[in-house]
């Protein structure tokens, strides 16, 4: 058995598509059980994902680093509680490089298509270069959250100053003395307000709904924290543990919408009356909605910032944008220099990152049309050996996301080694399976709070929530934790199909 290279491309077991965490922990699953004939395709020029991408001054993570990486490789070095965004990359590096992953990824490859060989049962990947390659499997490690929201405002494209959305943050620009306007106060913008208002001139935040904000309570840790966490592995382990409880334990609150979604708006509410005297400051920033219905954010130097007297929250909404600065609805002008777009990311219904084509040339996007749906959002009926890390209704509305990630790589372990142990050719998910999955998902999501009437980025725009698991993280591992070949129709391999070597490990060549 042999790998050959035709005119299409060459012939690959497996192709992950993105090097962040979730493609990242699955490279290093299959080396670590010998199967290193993959690749992994990213679109840009180096491993991190969403940790790449977002350089806006203050990005970090809101669930505690102990927690946000890998369980297989705990690092006793974090320097903060809630990790910074260039620890979290340097993270993602250090695993690239501790399992040997570099050359297996191949950068600046970006997906343009995937179409299905029903005969050969092959997905061929197309590039933006021309390119294409063939595989057995693919995995989409994609992410959610990658392409920029630009807001639909008037005259947004006359102004004169400089534009920067957080995440395409432009480091050049320099912010000291500068009179800023902050479209936004999502989880981005409560980052960065804090980290920018203590150089710039002024800081004019326009907020249309006021975010829940707790406490983060993030510090550093201490040097001989760290010490013992590297001398005793068992500690930090255990400290793992006790955050994952403690971030769990939030769970009947954000998701229930009971009386202790009630309890935890009190102690918001309480935290705002601490946090900021100004009674119409406190009037403008106090949420509406129920608690967890949009993200609840963690932060502990958000509303002091707002208390500061080069800032001033703007409530009448935005009319316009002129070439310099903006109008709101008040008729009230603004002049600027920058405008921060803190708007977030476009979240489509049909969550395809880009034409997939599966049995019978069905595309995934009209298959997506009224918001995507998968089991356990990982794979899809009508899309043989494709399968999703982070898929539909899989994001956690509480915890730290890789403890789905892990799930997930078990589950997609198990689906290639049933594919090659049985000498199957295709898994294709029973569409009756998929269709009670999601019937019965969506029957238990009607009583969280997610759709309790707010707007948000978890909802499409018929109000399908198709971002978030309806339950606790340990029911998502429960449910994930055995492949259960019955529920996929298998396709046995014919001797005319072409094979692959699973166990080829040299380094990938570059396509790029
Ligand atoms: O984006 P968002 P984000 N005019 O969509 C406002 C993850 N994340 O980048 O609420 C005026 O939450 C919009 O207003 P409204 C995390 O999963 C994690 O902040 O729609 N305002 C809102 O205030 C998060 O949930 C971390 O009324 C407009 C804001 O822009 C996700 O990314 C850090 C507007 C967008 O908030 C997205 O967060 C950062 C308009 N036309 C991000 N359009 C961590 O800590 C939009 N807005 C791990």
């Amino acid at each position: 058995m042999t790998t050959r290279r035709q005119d299409s491309g060459e012939l690959l077991e497996t192709a992950i598509i993105g090097a962040g965490f979730g493609g990242l922990g699955l490279a290093i699953k299959l080396l670590q059980e010998g199967q290193g004939n993959f690749a992994v395709f990213e679109k840009s020029g180096d491993v991190g994902g969403v940790w790449r991408d977002n350089i806006y001054p203050g990005a970090a993570c809101d669930v505690p680093s102990h927690l946000y990486s890998f369980s297989f490789e705990p690092n006793p070095e974090w320097s903060r509680t809630f990790g910074g965004q260039s620890e979290i990359h340097q993270y993602l590096q250090h695993c690239t490089d501790k399992y040997q992953l570099w050359g297996k990824i191949r950068f600046n490859a970006e997906v343009t298509a995937a179409k299905f060989d029903e005969q050969n049962h092959l997905w061929t990947l197309h590039f933006a270069d021309g390119e294409s390659v063939r595989a057995r499997t693919v995995v989409f490690a994609v992410g959610a959250l990658n392409v920029p929201a630009y807001p639909n405002i008037e005259g947004l494209d006359s102004f004169q100053g400089k534009i920067m959305h957080t995440a395409e943050w432009d480091s050049d620009c320099d912010l000291r003395g500068k009179r800023v306007g902050v479209i936004g106060t999502g989880a981005s913008a409560i980052q960065v307000v804090p980290e920018i208002q203590p150089v710039v001139e002024s800081l004019s935040l326009y907020q249309r709904t006021a975010p829940w904000v707790m406490p983060k309570r993030d510090g550093w840790i201490p040097p001989r924290w760290r010490k013992l966490y590297a001398r005793l592995p068992l500690l930090q382990k255990l400290h793992r543990i006790v955050q994952y409880w403690m971030f769990e334990s939030t769970a009947p609150v954000m998701i229930k919408n009971n009386w202790m979604t009630r309890m935890g708006e009190k102690l918001g509410r309480r935290y705002l009356t601490r946090m900021i005297k100004d009674p119409v400051l406190r009037e403008k920033v106090t949420p509406r909605y129920a608690l967890g219905c949009k993200r609840v954010l963690l932060s502990d130097d958000y509303y002091p910032a707002l208390t500061r007297p080069n800032v001033e929250v703007l409530t009448d909404g935005i009319a316009r944008v002129d070439e310099s600065g903006i109008v709101s609805r008040d008729g009230s002008h603004q002049a600027l220099d920058v405008i921060v777009l803190a708007t977030g990311f476009k979240v489509p219904a049909a969550g395809a990152p880009f034409p997939i084509e599966g049995l019978g040339g069905r595309l995934l996007n009209d298959d997506w049309r009224s918001g995507s749906e998968a089991y356990l959002g990982m794979t899809v009926s009508g899309y043989p050996n494709m399968l999703y890390i982070m898929g539909p209704n899989t994001g956690p509305g509480n915890i730290s996301v890789i403890f789905y990630i892990e799930s997930q790589l078990r589950y997609i372990m198990a689906y290639l080694k049933h594919l090659r142990q049985r000498n199957i050719a295709a898994l294709d998910l029973k569409a009756e399976v998929q269709r009670e999955f999601n019937d019965a998902l969506q029957a238990k999501m009607q009583n969280t709070t997610w759709m309790s009437g707010c707007d948000s980025w978890y909802l499409t725009e018929d109000g399908k929530n198709t971002t978030l698991w309806p339950g606790y993280s340990w029911q998502y591992r429960m449910q994930s934790k055995h492949f259960d070949p019955s529920i996929y129709r298998s396709r046995r391999r014919s001797m005319s199909e072409p094979q692959v070597n699973v166990e080829l490990g040299e380094p990938a060549t570059s396509s790029s």
